[in-house]
């Protein structure tokens, strides 16, 4: 049991965050301070890692349907941080137009949102890297963007396959010549928690 003041956590800011505002479109995007977006496939646990982190078990809807958001949400921290979940897609079920439609939002938000200091990539540790993942990785890689990848669900597997996961993820992206850094993780034992905090709390530094 960790004392309550080494906990990173009780320290900082992510217990606080709240709703800010859905986008449907970039111009609605906030322009000033700094945000953090989580990215990962539907279903792969980004709701979970969000709360898990905020401490806060509603603040972003879990569900065991995939594909139900479709909006970039915003949450604030203070007055000038801000963590941002981006719409993700089961890509094998979504209908091309749909599919452009995402891409053409993601792309703008990568390219053009200029509070953007990082983003965390969830995918669960059992099948991390799928196509979906990969294009998020380029697009960042292309627009300059920091990446954290977190392998989530590791309380579903033993320690050495965890183990074995993460450095094959490492090898990959050195096979592609992407530098990112990686974790594993798990929103239901908050194993990984520390790790990430400590990331974030870099990107968010001023
Ligand atoms: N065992 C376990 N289940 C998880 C974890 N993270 C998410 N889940 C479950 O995976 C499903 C999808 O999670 P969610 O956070 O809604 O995924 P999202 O679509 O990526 O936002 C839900 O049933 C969660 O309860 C985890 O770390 N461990
Ligand atoms: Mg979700």
């Amino acid at each position: 049991m960790q004392n309550p003041v080494d906990n990173p956590i009780d320290k900082r800011y992510y217990r606080q965050a709240r709703f800010l505002i859905s986008a449907a479109k970039a111009n609605q995007f906030p322009c000033d301070g700094i945000e953090v977006a989580f990215a990962g496939r539907s279903n792969a646990g980004k709701s979970s890692s969000i709360n898990t982190l905020c401490d806060n078990k509603g603040l972003c809807r879990t569900s065991k349907t995939p594909g139900r958001t479709r909006l970039v949400n915003f949450f604030s921290l203070d007055e000038e941080r801000r963590l941002v979940d981006l719409p993700g897609y089961g890509f094998a079920k979504v209908p091309p137009a749909m599919k452009k439609q995402w891409e053409q939002l993601m792309t703008t938000y990568l390219s053009e949102q200029k509070p953007l200091k990082g983003l965390v990539l969830i995918m669960d540790i059992r099948h991390p890297l799928n196509d979906y993942d990969w294009q998020m990785i380029r697009w960042c890689s292309h627009y300059e963007l920091p990446i954290h990848l977190l392998l989530t669900k590791a309380d579903k597997i033993k320690n050495n396959p965890q183990q074995q996961s993460l450095f094959k993820v490492q090898k990959q992206l050195k096979l592609e010549n992407i530098d990112a850094s990686v974790q594993t993780f798990s929103s239901l034992n908050k194993k990984g928690l520390d790790t990430l905090v400590e990331k974030l709390d870099a990107w968010f530094e001023r």
